[in-house]
């Protein structure tokens, strides 16, 4: 019996009570987590899976459906089925303001997004606060998310005073540099991180299970002259990033609104 179809033999033996597509899409996952499948690992052919594990084609290809809109599994066309490559863990400094475009350039990765919104709306309260904002003025949104090689890492939702940037439309692949273009990039801002468990519609986007853990970040970034000129909601995939910040001794200040 060759090590794979070892993984399928036991598959009617174990969790009973639970579907059969249930069990054998366990079996894969306990599988790839102790690494008895590793990324980038061919799966045998369904007709070969159904026939180690003794169940039928039909429930190996709903299992297998299941595990790779899950992202542990995926498939690609006329090549076969295989374990998810490991995303690779985003380590991001917290004491530089960067852009999402400048970070990933950084290490080398291509910058993909995929806009969700843009246009101009009356300001919500929160926004009104946020960016110091009449009832009266207009508030552009842009809302996207963001992918590093192929991999969904976040959704970013911005909103801009239209009076800095009127129209949302005319930026191409970087918020920061259409600011920067109309002379009001932002010079320093203040985030704050909170944990969170993705709900439905976010996971989708992520390609990761709802209730998977996730980062909400929200930023805050001022122009030179202290006006706030971005208040941006964004939810980052827990498991592809971690946040670095560089401690020194201190003097007790807090953080400058
Ligand atoms: C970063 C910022 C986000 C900003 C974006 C601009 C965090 C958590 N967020 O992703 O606030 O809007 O960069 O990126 O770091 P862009 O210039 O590539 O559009």
């Amino acid at each position: 019996m060759t090590d794979a179809a070892a993984i399928f033999a036991h598959v009617k033996q174990s969790g009973a009570g639970a579907p059969l597509y249930l069990r054998l899409r366990k079996s894969i996952e306990d599988a790839v987590s102790r690494g008895a499948l590793l990324p980038g690992d061919a799966l045998p052919s369904e007709r070969d899976i159904a026939a180690s594990a003794d169940i039928s084609r039909v429930t190996v290809r709903k299992a297998i459906q299941d595990l790779v809109q899950h992202g542990v599994l995926v498939q690609r066309h006329g090549s076969g089925t295989f374990v998810a490559p490991r995303m690779e863990r985003v380590e991001q400094s917290l004491s530089r303001l960067t852009s999402f475009t400048e970070d990933m350039a950084r290490r080398g990765l291509d910058v993909r997004s995929v806009w969700l919104d843009r246009g101009v709306y009356a300001p919500s309260p929160e926004e009104m606060m946020a960016l110091g904002l009449s009832a009266e003025a207009m508030v552009s949104r842009v809302s996207r998310l963001r992918i590093a090689n192929d991999t969904p890492l976040a959704i970013e939702r911005a909103s801009i005073s239209a009076g800095f940037l009127p129209d949302p439309n005319a930026i191409g692949s970087s918020l920061y540099a259409a600011l920067e273009a109309r002379g009001c990039k932002p010079v320093r801002a203040v985030q704050r991180i909170s944990a969170t468990n993705l709900g439905e519609a976010d996971a989708e986007l992520l390609e990761v299970t709802p209730g998977s853990a996730g980062l909400n970040i929200e930023r805050i970034s001022y122009l030179p002259s202290g006006k706030v000129v971005e208040f941006t909601r964004s939810v980052y995939r827990g498991d592809a990033y971690d946040f670095v910040a560089e401690l020194r001794l201190g003097t007790g200040e807090g953080i400058a609104p």
